[in-house]
């Protein structure tokens, strides 16, 4: 079936409409319309131009007997003018041919349009059809309304949720940027403090690396302080044993010097004695000076004003007896204080005890006067050397030299007394 461009649409609706059942309801319904409208102009027209076909041919009637009245009237006024209405005549005559021929045109597009209406009808026949089914789908549509506003409901109630929940999420948006801004201002603050960290954190390390330096010297110091303990514990230990046994010596010399000490008072109270006997000699020799020349008593030698007794040839005793022997005798041991009186000392016997020693204190030498010895005296070479706690001197005619040697020995002696006129 064909219709023009028009119809193609129609046909291509309703191609579709048979088709595909599941176009909108109002599409279909709008179609149809449009169809109708087509059909009411296609009418309307048709008739317009039946009427005009109409029209022109009482125009042309009418025309065609004014033409002839005229005629006989405008034969007799002027044949040019006869002339120009015959030209008038045939161009009306080729006017109306057109116009026939139109007429004719019009009758067969009358005709076509019959046609078409009728195949029009036939459409709308099957509108109706389709219209009916329409209906149908618009209840199946209508139910599915139904559905659809249930679902619409619980589409609106969601859709508040969301709201809600958008609400919620907006103002957790504004919390957030608030909170953005405050870690921003936080994030300025730690930029600038870590600036400061840093700078803090090289003075550290040069600090460290001095540290470390220090540390090292530390650690040779503290490995030199352990060897330098190590040593002094060792001095400590032998210090303390040094100690303790000072201390035993000291406890020792205490017991010694006690003895001493009552030996000196002894010794002190003796030589009271003697020195009270020799003030009464002196008396008695003074007394007998006033009467005699000068000279010793017999067995003693006179040298320098004083008096020298050589022990008899053979005889040895200690030291301790050799004294007390010139003590009985009215002197002392010797006490040779110059090179000459060394000499003469020596003389008498091969060896002989004097009045010096160390018995009272080790090293402290005095004579038996109870002076000290002031000078360095006439020690052989190498003495005195104590060898086997030597605290009494001799002296030999030999070397003419002192040496201390043990108390205990016995050897010869030499006495000393005043001399005539002088003083020991
Ligand atoms: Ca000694
Ligand atoms: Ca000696």
């Amino acid at each position: 079936m064909s219709f023009g461009g028009d119809s193609r649409y129609l046909m291509t609706i309703d191609d579709g409409g048979k088709n595909e059942r599941s176009l909108s309801l109002v599409w279909r319904i709008g179609a149809a319309v449009v169809c109708l409208v087509l059909l009411l102009l296609t009418v309307i027209l048709v008739a317009h131009n039946t009427s005009a076909i109409n029209s022109w041919d009482a125009k042309y009637e009418d025309l065609i007997s004014n033409l002839t009245k005229d005629r006989g009237t405008r034969d007799k006024q002027d044949k040019t003018e006869s002339s120009s209405l015959t030209q008038t005549r045939d161009i009306a005559s080729v006017e109306r041919d057109a116009l026939r021929n139109e007429r004719e045109a019009l009758k067969e597009e009358r005709e076509a349009l019959t046609s078409e209406r009728n195949q029009l009808q036939n459409y709308s026949s099957s509108l109706t059809k389709d219209r009916d089914a329409l209906k149908d789908e618009r209840e199946a549509l209508k139910e599915e309304r139904g559905q659809l506003k249930i679902y619409s409901s619980n589409m609106t109630k969601e859709r508040d949720d969301l709201r809600d929940e958008r609400k919620a999420l907006r103002d957790e948006r504004a919390a957030l940027k608030n909170e953005r801004d405050q870690l921003k201002i936080q994030s300025s603050n730690l930029t600038e403090y870590k600036g400061v960290l840093k700078e803090e954190q090289g003075a550290i390390k040069d600090e460290r690396d001095a540290l470390a330096i220090e540390r090292a010297a530390l650690k040779v110091e503290r490995n030199n302080l352990k060897v330098l303990t190590f040593n002094l514990t060792k001095d400590r230990d032998t210090l303390i044993d040094e100690r303790d046994a000072l201390r035993i010596e000291r406890n020792q010399l205490k017991i010694h010097s006690s003895n001493l000490t009552k030996e000196m008072g002894i010794l002190q109270s003796k030589y009271n004695t003697v020195a009270l006997r020799r003030d009464r000699l002196q008396e008695e020799l003074n007394r007998l000076n006033l009467n005699q020349t000068a000279s010793c008593l017999p067995g003693w030698n006179l040298h320098n004003n004083k008096c020298y007794y050589y022990s008899p040839k053979g005889k040895t005793d200690t030291w301790e007896n050799s004294r007390a022997d010139c003590l009985a005798r009215g002197g002392d041991l010797a006490m040779p204080k110059t090179q000459d009186e060394l000499v003469f000392v020596s003389k008498g016997n091969s060896y002989s005890w004097i009045g010096l020693s160390d018995k009272l204190q080790e090293g402290v030498w005095q004579w038996v006067d109870g002076t000290d010895l002031e000078d360095l005296g006439f020690w052989k070479e190498g003495e005195p050397n104590d060898q086997g706690s030597e605290d009494c001197v001799e002296v030999s005619r030999s070397q003419v030299k002192w040496n201390d040697a043990p108390c205990r020995n016995k050897f010869p002696w030499t006495c000393e007394a005043f001399g005539p006129g002088g003083s020991n």
